[in-house]
């Protein structure tokens, strides 16, 4: 058996799964292609046998020869396309996040649970980097004793246009949401924003950088800085402070090169390069888990609790107070 798998969406996150199920992941293949503009899809197919362009996700669904769904499209055009997929029943990857706001995953996740098991992956890939899942080990093993604290930096060169300044909190700092409750196994339950001293590089009306102050159930309290106009590359790294050590990832990797009276490595320009290998991993997983009927990371609930938190953050950096995170029970499937 093989997914023979629909990508919605070819944009800049499409087209790199698209590259990656064709070339790289064992057990998938391009079925279809989705995109409103027809031409972007057709240039994604390009030397895929067997791949049609189309530019409706419901014809794509339908047509037959398509078993399995990743949605790469934006964010507000989630929702829609996981109610199709789910009444066909098929595996689901959904770039995050699973929808922009925690009442419409909410009712994403009321759909699954009506269809009585999981198929919606959520691609909260970071879980899926070496690094992280090291990290991910060393607590849960509890290594170094009780995880205390977790600092974070999320630094981006630039931003696309029409990146707005709730984005930072949703696109960006979603991440960290996700990354925070992996790591620790718990819930977040505030969110407080601060607004520092704002670089001149920020476009259409953001904040840039702003920091971001978190806490757990269990009282962990972690901070994160988002900074997406920082010029100088791509970085995304975090320390965690326990009670018998501190353990740093992402940092940078080498090789470190010395030459012409200088020394020094290189920054990943772009997430593509940052996470590739985090991707090729998390849609290896995806497949894998799909083709036993199971799915093999993220789940809705985690699109949802995430949402939450994005939906706090909002908040809090509009009032500058700290915001409880407001959930729902959380349903058996995801216990
Ligand atoms: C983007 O959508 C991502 O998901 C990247 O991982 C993140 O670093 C960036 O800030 C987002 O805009």
């Amino acid at each position: 058996k093989i997914l023979r798998v629909a990508v919605i969406g070819a944009g800049r996150m499409g087209a790199d799964h698209i590259k990656r199920l064709s070339t790289r992941i064992h057990g998938a293949e391009v079925a279809a292609v989705v995109d409103v503009d027809l031409a972007r899809a057709q240039a994604a197919i390009e030397g895929i046998d067997g791949a049609a362009a189309l530019s409706s996700a419901d014809e794509a669904l339908n047509n037959g020869d398509v078993n399995a769904v990743l949605i790469a499209t934006p964010g507000f055009l989630h929702e829609e396309i996981l109610y199709k997929a789910l009444e066909k029943d098929f595996p689901i990857l959904c770039e995050k996040p699973l929808t922009p706001d925690a009442e419409s995953a909410w009712k994403v996740v009321q759909a699954e649970l009506a269809l009585g098991h999981k198929r919606i992956q959520v691609g909260f890939m970071r879980r899926f980097d070496a690094e992280y899942s090291a990290l991910g080990s060393i607590i849960r093993n509890s290594e170094l004793g009780e995880l205390l604290m977790l600092h974070h930096q999320h630094r981006n060169p630039s931003t696309p246009e029409g990146f707005t300044n709730e984005m930072l909190i949703n696109d960006s700092v979603v991440h960290e949401f996700d990354a925070i409750r992996y790591f620790t196994g718990e819930e977040i339950t505030s969110v407080q924003v601060r607004l520092g001293k704002p670089t001149r590089n920020a476009p259409n009306g953001q904040h840039d950088p702003q920091h971001v102050l978190l806490e757990t159930e269990s009282g962990v309290l972690a901070d994160v800085e988002i900074y997406v106009n920082a010029k100088f590359g791509y970085q995304v790294a975090t320390q965690a402070s326990f009670e018998d050590g501190i353990v740093s990832i992402g940092g940078d990797s080498g090789p470190y090169i010395q030459s012409a009276g200088k020394w020094g490595g290189s920054v990943t320009p772009g997430f593509e390069e940052r996470f590739g290998a985090a991707y090729d991993v998390e849609i290896q997983a995806w497949v894998d888990a799909a083709l036993r009927g199971e799915i093999g990371g993220p789940t809705a609930w985690d699109g949802y609790a995430t949402a939450a938190c994005c939906e706090a953050g909002v908040e809090a950096q509009k009032s500058g107070e700290k915001v409880k995170v407001q959930l729902n029970t959380k349903p058996d499937l995801y216990k």
